[in-house]
């Protein structure tokens, strides 16, 4: 399926008229502008991507919630377009049973849900499903979890929450090999939370499950540069490089969810090339 002997790289195709990542680009008149979708899509296959991630719910602190019908209209239609036209891995950032259901009907390979599969449903659905599934850490809810997040030892609960919900869902009939870990990074937390969980991914690494790391764009890395959020191009590749070489030095297999998928390819191809010279390969 997905050789994890290397860094591989997650395009995002945001499905939300409302995400700030993308301006709404993939909207017109608040509807989903399928050949675009599609034509991004294929960017971002040509550009080096493995896997791609169709969200059409948005996470963001403040957002609309919404409705069921709605995530469904959202990305079942362009996920059953993506996957009749391009031979690739698609990923569904959900935490709806129902989504989950219809997407992996639809030729969805993985489930990517920033609820860990806490919400009602969802768990016993992934196990029907028999997908794999990636388990994120976030403290409270979209919502609520930029005020005021607080940790004692940010690695050490991020660590044992993902640890908990893995048991779980292990002891659901999810196979140890179908469950990739995420620490979550913004979700519920400030940049120092943020920055001493980075400087733990060895730590979580030593879970031996694969790791997904999110961090393209977001907000950690505007407050380090004070930049906005068209300003982060670098910021984000180089912290995808320094997440990877953390990783890959602790034994771990590293997934970057990432928005801009031609830059973080080209570093990565460096860092390889750096990374094998050095065993005389
Ligand atoms: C600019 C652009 C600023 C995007 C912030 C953002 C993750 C995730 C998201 C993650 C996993 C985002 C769905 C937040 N982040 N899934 N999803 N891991 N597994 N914000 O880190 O990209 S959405």
């Amino acid at each position: 399926m997905l050789n994890l002997s290397k860094p591989s790289v997650m395009g995002v195709v945001n499905l939300t008229p409302d995400s700030f990542s993308d301006g709404g680009q993939l909207h017109s008149d608040h509807q989903l502008n399928k050949s675009k979708i599609l034509s991004t899509v294929e960017k971002m296959l040509n550009d080096g991507a493995d896997i791609i991630d169709l969200g059409g719910e948005s996470t963001r602190p403040g957002a609309v919630p919404v409705s069921v019908e709605q995530e469904l209209e959202r990305v079942i239609p362009i996920l059953e377009a993506l996957s009749a036209n391009f031979d690739t891995i698609f990923s569904v950032d959900t935490s709806t049973a129902e989504v989950m259901r219809a997407a992996a009907t639809a030729g969805a390979h993985l489930i990517n849900d920033v609820r860990a599969l806490q919400r009602e449903g969802a768990l016993q659905t992934a196990v029907d499903c028999g997908l794999p599934v990636c388990l994120m850490h976030m403290q409270k809810q979209p919502q609520s979890m930029q005020n005021n997040p607080r940790y004692q030892d940010v690695v050490g609960e991020v660590i044992e929450f993902l640890e908990q919900r893995k048991q779980q869902c292990i002891a659901a009939g999810i196979r140890a090999e179908q469950i990739l870990l995420d620490p979550g990074f913004g979700f519920g937390k400030t940049l120092d939370h943020n920055l001493a969980l980075f400087n733990g991914l060895d730590r979580l690494a030593e879970q031996k499950h694969p790791i997904l790391v999110g961090l393209s764009r977001k907000s950690m890395i505007g407050q380090l540069l004070d930049a906005g959020i068209n300003d982060r191009l670098i910021g984000s590749v180089t912290m995808a490089v320094l997440a990877v070489q953390k990783i890959h030095r602790a034994g771990g297999s590293v997934i970057l969810r990432v928005h801009d998928v031609k830059q973080t390819r080209q570093a990565l191809t460096i860092w390889q090339s750096v990374d094998q010279s050095k065993d005389g390969r």
